[in-house]
């Protein structure tokens, strides 16, 4: 990849794609376009196709996706798979129609099955069931990697497809109908500890394992891919540890401050029970993380303070 490529970051309004474009520019890489959805809509093929001939992007980072927490998966799967399936097909084929030279397709663990084996290799993909609650999600996902895959295959397109563990960080959604586990209990512990409150529901029986990564680290692998990685065969990113939701509600009441009890609400669901990637592929080929896991969610918990806290408090 050249420095002066012109690379299109789609959805860079988002956690990732907002991270992308930040490492892309501390990495050098100057010419990054992007729009927004009122802009473009991404689900709209005719609207992508002459946004693609207009612009000619050198390299493409598909970072646009609806995405959500366990619940938000639970409740729209249609919106997850239609949405999901529209945006990547119009944009991968685009890019290809219009002789993008590598594509960077963002998939998910949630694509492996429920009771894959870990930490999850690469192989373990299409190998079991998936897991129910995210099920629409995973198989636009799967879609997405397959169509890469036999773009490369058949007509010799770059068309990578990273698969991140969880991610967490600076604008993650802090929406309580919405979130991942982190933003969620960040939002929460912050609420409680205002309030004064006893306690603090968490969702779940706390005994579900994640792997944790900070998204701005994900960006430094998104990076490190698009300069060293040119093979249509997924590949893992993650931090290689997981802990339970218990020890991480925890973590993050003892960051935030709030010393109140923990109770479990166990009508929501625990979801997969683990899900913790093997990243020896990525790791051989000489990437590594940088944010230690209570580092990342202090950070987070800092841009809460200043992005989404006060906007919540002049709301209620
Ligand atoms: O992060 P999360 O929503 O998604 O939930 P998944 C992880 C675990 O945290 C589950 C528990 O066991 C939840 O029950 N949890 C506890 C909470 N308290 C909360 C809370 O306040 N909010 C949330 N959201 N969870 C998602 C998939 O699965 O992972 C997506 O649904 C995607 O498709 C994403 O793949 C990475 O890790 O279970």
């Amino acid at each position: 990849m050249e420095r002066s490529d012109k690379i299109f970051v789609a959805g860079h309004r988002g956690m990732v794609g907002s991270a992308m474009v930040r490492t892309l520019a501390t990495h050098g890489y100057a010419n990054v376009v992007t729009r927004d959805r009122a802009e473009l809509d991404l689900r709209n093929g005719g609207a992508v196709s002459d946004f693609f001939a207009e612009e000619k992007p050198d390299v493409v980072v598909f970072a646009a996706a609806k995405v959500g927490g366990i619940q938000a998966n639970i409740d729209q799967p249609v919106e997850f798979l239609l949405d999901n399936l529209q945006m990547q097909n119009n944009v991968i084929s685009a890019a290809y129609e219009n002789g993008v030279r590598k594509l960077l397709f963002l998939g998910s663990s949630c694509i492996y099955p429920r009771l894959a084996p870990q930490p999850i290799p690469e192989t373990a993909l299409l190998s079991g069931p998936l897991e129910p609650t995210n099920d629409a999600y995973a198989i636009a996902k799967i879609a997405g990697i397959k169509l890469c895959q036999s773009y490369a295959r058949e007509y010799g397109a770059n068309f990578i497809s990273p698969m991140p563990t969880n991610l967490y960080g600076p604008n993650d959604d802090f929406d309580l109908r919405s979130s991942h586990v982190v933003a969620g209990l960040i939002r929460k512990a912050h609420e409680a500890k205002i309030d004064v409150a006893d306690e603090l529901v968490v969702w779940g029986s706390g005994t579900p394992r994640r792997e944790l990564l900070h998204v701005d680290d994900l960006a430094s692998a998104g990076v490190f891919l698009l300069e060293n990685y040119d093979s249509p065969e997924i590949i893992n990113v993650g931090c290689g540890e997981d802990v339970s939701i218990r020890e991480l509600a925890e973590l993050i009441c003892e960051i935030v401050g709030f010393t109140g009890e923990l109770t479990w609400d166990k009508s929501k669901p625990d979801g997969t029970p683990r899900k913790l990637l093997d990243v020896s592929k990525l790791s051989a080929l000489g990437w590594r993380p940088r944010i230690a896991l209570r580092d990342g969610l202090a950070s987070t918990y800092e841009w809460f303070l200043r992005n989404v806290a006060p906007a919540a408090l002049s709301h209620s």
